[in-house]
């Protein structure tokens, strides 16, 4: 008997238009974590414009919903290219849990649908956080044990109303501080630090299917931060909570981090069982707020940095490779030039939608390895 056997980007783009189809009959944007049965590569790309049909794991975007509800191209862009969706901001506890018995769904629940109907990939962000925080939980008042409660009740809320169709759950987000500490936020400040461990109870409790992350910054440059997040992480798995993946966000920079810095950091992460999410990458190229212009240099180097994430995230099991999500789609968007008052140039798409050296570097790379 003789079976037909594929690479795995061929079996992934068939897996892809069977979730299509599947799509249309249920409201499942579904886990496929399957390992393929041959690990043989083709490079024959050429024809193939998207970038998520030439990968071998889920690409995602995070999602600016305004963008996506007024900007057609923005849309088709999302559309064409992505098969996975974090939604930048309207997930978080600030937007979808305004007041303390009061959950806002309607942005949540039409991108949950979309993801539905478009076969992608959702993955939630984020359930912890010190950021975007609605005032009623800045300014409650109660018990530990009040705190642990409402917590929990958040937590299982949201989860629950999205079960089975939410991939995977930013759970606990940016709770280390660059030194390896805990940061100071008023979740340790009112339950003490097992409100990270609970926290990946209360959502495994209400979606075991679900894929659960701890999610953080400048682990690919800060090893002391790393490992102090690894040994925490790990102590909490040892007493029983269910953590499947570190989410690293990649906000790096055309020039650093180093090769050997971002393999050493996949195969640490990896070689300590957790899965990883390349979960919010964007390469500036301006760290420095200098006076610049995006020019050929810059984003040949911008393009090499794209390159060099995805060839070597590539090399990982693939079972240890959740996806790689971009932290939005084009430059005119980026949270950068809000956030830090700069000019700067970080997505594979530019100002009028057209794609950088970054985007063919990284679908290249998606094709090559
Ligand atoms: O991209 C998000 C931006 O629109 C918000 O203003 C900002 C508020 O803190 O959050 C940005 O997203 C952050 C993500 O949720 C967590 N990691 C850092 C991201 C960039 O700041």
């Amino acid at each position: 008997m003789s079976y037909v056997k594929y690479s795995p980007r061929v079996s992934f783009v068939i897996k892809n238009a069977l979730l299509l189809s599947f799509a249309l009959l249920f409201t499942n944007c579904g886990e496929d974590t399957t390992p393929p049965t041959v690990y043989e590569k083709s490079t024959d790309c050429s024809n193939i414009e998207s970038l998520f049909q030439v990968a071998e794991f889920p690409i995602g975007t995070a999602l600016n919903y305004d963008a996506f509800l007024t900007d057609v191209a923005y849309r088709d862009l999302v559309e064409t290219h992505f098969n996975s969706i974090t939604a930048e901001n309207i997930m978080k506890p600030s937007n979808i849990h305004p007041q303390e018995s009061e959950f806002n769904w309607g942005a949540s629940d039409s991108l949950v649908q979309f993801c539905a109907k478009h076969a992608k990939y959702v993955h939630g962000h984020t359930l912890v956080w010190h950021n975007q925080l609605p005032d009623w939980i800045l300014n409650y008042k109660g018990t530990k044990k009040d705190w642990e409660d409402m917590l929990q009740k958040h937590i299982q809320t949201i989860v629950l109303r999205y079960k089975g169709k939410v991939r995977g759950w930013d759970v606990v987000n940016e709770a280390f501080e660059e030194d390896g500490t805990l940061r100071k936020t008023i979740w340790l400040e009112n339950i003490g630090e097992s409100y990270i461990e609970k926290a990946f109870i209360y959502a495994h409790n209400a979606d075991p299917s679900a894929l659960l992350f701890y999610n953080d910054f400048n682990l690919e440059s800060n090893l002391t931060k790393r490992e102090k997040v690894i040994q925490f992480l790990n102590t909490a798995k040892n007493r029983g909570a269910t953590i499947h993946g570190i989410g690293l966000q990649m906000h790096i920079y055309h020039v650093y981090p180093s090769e050997l810095m971002l393999k050493e950091t996949f195969d640490e992460i990896s070689s300590n069982n957790y899965k990883i999410h390349i979960s919010e990458m964007d390469v500036s190229v301006n760290p420095l707020n200098k006076d610049i212009e995006p020019d050929s240099v810059l984003l040949a180097d911008q393009a090499k940095q794209y390159e060099r994430v995805i060839r070597l995230y590539s090399q990982l099991p693939y079972e240890k490779k959740y996806g790689c999500t971009l932290w939005g789609v084009t430059d005119k968007y980026s949270w950068i030039r809000s956030f830090f008052y700069r000019e700067d140039y970080p997505l594979l798409f530019d100002d009028y939608y057209k794609q950088k050296p970054a985007f063919f570097s990284m679908r290249k790379a998606l094709c090559l390895y």
